[in-house]
């Protein structure tokens, strides 16, 4: 076996510390990743990374997901695209300003102080940003534009002022969008939501939410299933009628929306909303004792969250208001509750009830002993041959079996939410759900009682926070004129200073004590007027970012059209799927509403989501308090950012949880060492003929060439990094104990492995790149494109007799087995022909060469 001098000196030690030393500098001095080059003609991709909060230093998480978006990024540099790929900080918000509070400091300093300490390790890091176009929400700068926009919409009738049953956290003492809340908690401190009637700010989402569900086709594919679904229910388009009943004593009948108007007939009871405006007004007309006891009830559902009131599993309670409505086509008289499973905020705050069909009606009936009518016969067959129904001659109406199976849910205690025919609903007797469904609509409509409907589980977006560190909201109260939006000239609104301020929550904006700020000119009649005092939520700032990148530096417009043609939408979106619903949904809102101003020609701003999974220790999420936590900063100094970042590739599936304790950054830090040190013992030159070199050597480097963009583009990094692993073994074997270290293959397989690196280690492989003789930077170095002759599989010819005589020949692998040779002889025409009709007696196979049919004598 040849032996073949090696480094293994050790001066030549891989010393990653001294590499992110010597190439740092020589990247910020080069600044290979801005992307606005003039005369550049390269084809663009946008690649984004969701921007951080600086809520202290980076962590574990931010190392994977910017790591992630860095493979992307890098990727398609290599691939001869003009990549932009920026970076900026959501400065503003709660975590900041209670980390504040705490610390007694101005959130102000606290902030860019984060900043400052995530910049520091971000720059070690290394990823491919564009530095040049860095924001941050909390600049004036940039939250002048989010005020521009609430302009826009505000023009557009798109932001508006109501008072309404708002989600409120007592702890953090603000109010919460339907999207903060989690499972009835605070998503940011977790404590109990309450509901509080307050007036506040919303953008009119609502106006776009058909939009929004109809245009997630689009991103079918390109968007992971479970968000797409997530979006989808949280819209949650429901498809029904609007029924109106008439009230006894009371002139408008009530309006009541249904999926169900199929059961109709079933209907035995109402049901409204305790805290809706038509169960105040019907029990103000209700006996005193009702009155009492309503009040009570009231007072008891306010204190319960939606999710609370919506649990199937939950006792039903309820007061009777001692009010009659009537059944539209039977003329019935139906007794009207107030019930806290009926929310205010649905459809029109009150339900028919159909105890037999809806399961909390009939909780809910059971609870109160209220009546329970079966209309739909959920045994009678509707798929097959329809049978046919005999009507009854005199009447017009279905005359129905004697033997109905038994259904009787009232005793049961399920209700019978399935498909069958109608039964006890005269005209409609005998049809299927559906088609029941659609004639009732349609009677209802002839008769003026009704209509079809469709309604929305998104609300629309409550935007008005009662905290300090967030953008103004630029409206201006005047006693004489009312709303004042705040002329676009005299933006930004700027936050006063936060010193001599009360920032701790207390239900009131704290910018409402900064009297000298509050206190403006009325822009329209000059008189004495005050600011709102009501700071934007902070994803209304991360809504269009996306956008302001493209114009970072711009102070007269908050995104240039030309740069946005150019650039968006985004072509890659990398970030966590905790931004499944808010985010993403308010990012595609405000596209949408810039799509209608005409500020943009996109409709949807991201093209392809990927979401990283999330790093955990030990099987369960990192925590300080539970001390259950890797250190992003300890983890960079003790392995370096390449064996970090290709730790974190190599862990599995981006999408999947990577738990810390099963992976190995010493094993990462080995790899790298030995990838690096290939490139000191390569011993030809970089102008060697490719084509001299060994071939299997070659073959395994084209074929890792020719694989790697698709593992690539389909985030298979995981892949990509083994597959990189292998090359590093068989070039050392090359090396060592193969044709040599001067044999042009070795050089081609280190400047490929150098080069795929780039994605996963920038700095290992921009030195690589030097030790082989090339200048800075790796990252503009393009990806190679693999010779085709080297990926085909060699093959053998196989020759194939009938009786000793040659009949055919076949290409086949070296390495094809006796019984898969036979078979493809078998199969061949020529074979065939020659065969005949004779038997075949004795079949001799001498795989891959031979096979002859001797043949029956
Ligand atoms: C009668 C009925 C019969 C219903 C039946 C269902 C089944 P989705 O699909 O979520 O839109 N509903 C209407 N407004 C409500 C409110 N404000 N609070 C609570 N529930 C309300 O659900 C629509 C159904 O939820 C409606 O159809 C209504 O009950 C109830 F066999 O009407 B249904
Ligand atoms: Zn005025």
């Amino acid at each position: 076996m040849p032996q073949h001098e090696t480094t293994d000196a050790p001066e030549s030690r891989y010393d990653f510390a001294a590499i992110q030393a010597k190439w740092l500098p020589v990247w910020e001095e080069l600044q290979p990743f801005r992307a606005d080059v003039p005369g550049d003609t390269r084809p663009r991709k946008y690649v984004l990374d969701m921007f951080p909060y600086p809520s202290g230093d980076l962590h574990m998480g931010h190392a994977e997901a910017f790591g992630f978006g860095d493979i992307v990024s890098r990727y398609w540099r290599q691939q001869g695209f003009n990549v932009l790929h920026p970076i900026g900080w959501d400065s503003f918000g709660l975590p900041a300003e209670n980390a504040a509070i705490k610390r007694g400091i101005d959130p102000r300093g606290w902030t860019y102080d984060n900043i400052a300490q995530q910049k520091r390790s971000f720059r070690l890091y290394g990823p491919s940003f564009d530095w040049s176009r860095e924001l941050h929400t909390s600049d004036p700068e940039y939250y002048k534009w989010n005020q521009w926009l609430f302009l826009k919409l505000y023009e557009k009738g798109l932001a508006y002022r109501k008072d309404g049953n708002v989600n409120w956290c007592p702890n953090d003492q603000t109010v919460l969008a339907n999207e903060q809340v989690i499972d009835g908690h605070c998503e940011r401190c977790g404590f109990l939501v309450e509901k509080k009637k307050l007036t506040q700010w919303y953008f009119r989402v609502t106006d776009y939410a058909d939009r929004l569900l109809d245009d997630l086709n689009q991103l079918e594919g390109a968007w992971p299933t479970r968000v797409l679904t997530m979006q989808r229910n949280w819209i949650g388009r429901s498809v029904g009628a609007d029924v109106r009943f008439s009230i006894e004593g009371r002139d408008e009948p009530i309006s009541v929306y249904t999926t169900r108007p199929d059961t109709l007939y079933g209907v035995t009871f109402m049901v409204v909303a305790p805290d809706s405006d038509l169960a105040a007004e019907l029990v103000a007309d209700a006996p005193a004792g009702v009155r009492e006891r309503f009040d009570d009830y009231l007072k008891q559902t306010q204190a319960s969250t939606d999710i609370e009131r919506l649990s199937a599993d939950r006792e039903k309670t309820g007061v009777f208001l001692e009010r009659y409505a009537i059944h539209p086509l039977s003329g019935e008289r139906l007794p009207i509750w107030a019930a806290d499973y009926v929310l205010a905020e649905y459809g029109h705050g009150a339900v028919m009830a159909v105890p037999a069909h809806d399961q909390r009606d009939l909780d809910f009936a059971r609870t109160f002993d209220l009546p329970v009518t079966v209309v739909v016969d959920t045994n009678a067959p509707v798929t097959g041959t329809i049978p046919v129904i005999p009507t009854d001659p005199e009447t017009g109406e279905a005359v129905l079996p004697e033997d109905l199976p038994p259904l009787d849910p009232a005793s049961t205690g399920i209700a019978l939410a399935g498909d069958g025919r109608l039964i006890n609903s005269g005209p409609f007797n005998g049809l299927s759900k559906n088609n029941a469904i659609h004639r009732v609509i349609t009677a209802l409509e002839s008769a003026g009682i009704g209509n079809a409907a469709r309604n929305f589980r998104l609300r629309d977006w409550l935007i008005s926070r009662q905290r300090y560190w967030g953008t103004p909201i630029p409206i201006i109260h005047c006693p004489g004129c009312g709303e004042v939006p705040v002329p676009e000239d005299q933006l930004p609104v700027r936050l006063p200073d936060a010193e001599g301020l009360d920032l701790k929550p207390k239900g009131t904006s704290p910018l409402g004590a900064a009297t000298e700020w509050a206190t403006v000119a009325c822009p329209k009649c000059g008189g004495t007027a005050t600011r709102d005092s009501d700071t934007m939520d902070t994803f209304v700032d991360s809504s269009w970012y996306y956008l302001r990148y493209l114009s970072a530096n711009d102070d007269t417009q908050a995104f240039d059209r030309a740069e946005a043609e150019k650039w968006a939408p985004v072509d890659q979106y990398v970030g966590g799927v905790e931004h499944a619903i808010l985010h993403l949904l308010y990012s595609r809102f405000i596209t949408k509403v810039l799509f209608d101003l005409d500020y943009v020609s996109f409709t949807e701003p991201f093209t392809s989501l990927l979401n990283q999974g999330q790093v955990i220790l030990n099987g369960s999420a990192m925590s300080k308090s539970k001390g259950n936590l890797v250190e992003f900063a300890d983890e960079l100094r003790q392995h370096g950012a390449d064996a970090l970042r290709v730790t974190l590739a190599f862990a599995g599936p981006p999408e999947d949880d990577i738990d810390w304790a099963d992976v190995s950054a010493a094993g990462s830090a080995k790899f790298l060492a030995r990838a690096w040190r290939l490139a000191q013992d390569v011993r030809s030159s970089p102008d060697v003929r490719w084509r001299d070199g060994d071939v299997a050597l070659r073959r395994q480097t084209h074929r890792l060439l020719a694989d790697a963009p698709s593992l690539v583009e389909a985030f298979k990094f995981n892949v990509v990094v083994a597959r990189l692993m292998e090359l590093v073994n068989s070039t050392r074997k090359a090396i060592d104990s193969g044709p040599g270290p001067q044999d042009p293959a070795v050089r081609e397989a280190v400047e490929t492995i150098a080069l795929i690196l780039n994605l996963f280690a920038p700095y290992t492989a921009e030195d690589m790149w030097e030790t082989l003789g090339y200048e800075p930077t790796i990252a503009a170095a393009q990806w190679r494109k693999p010779d085709p002759s080297l990926l085909v599989e060699e093959s053998v010819t196989a020759i194939v007799q009938v009786d000793g005589k040659v009949r055919d020949r076949l290409e086949v692998s070296p390495r094809i087995a006796g019984e898969e040779l036979e078979s493809l002889a078998r199969v061949s025409e020529s074979v065939r022909r020659a065969l005949g009709d004779r038997d075949v007696a004795t079949v001799v196979v001498r795989a891959p060469r031979l096979v002859n049919f001797v043949t029956a004598k």
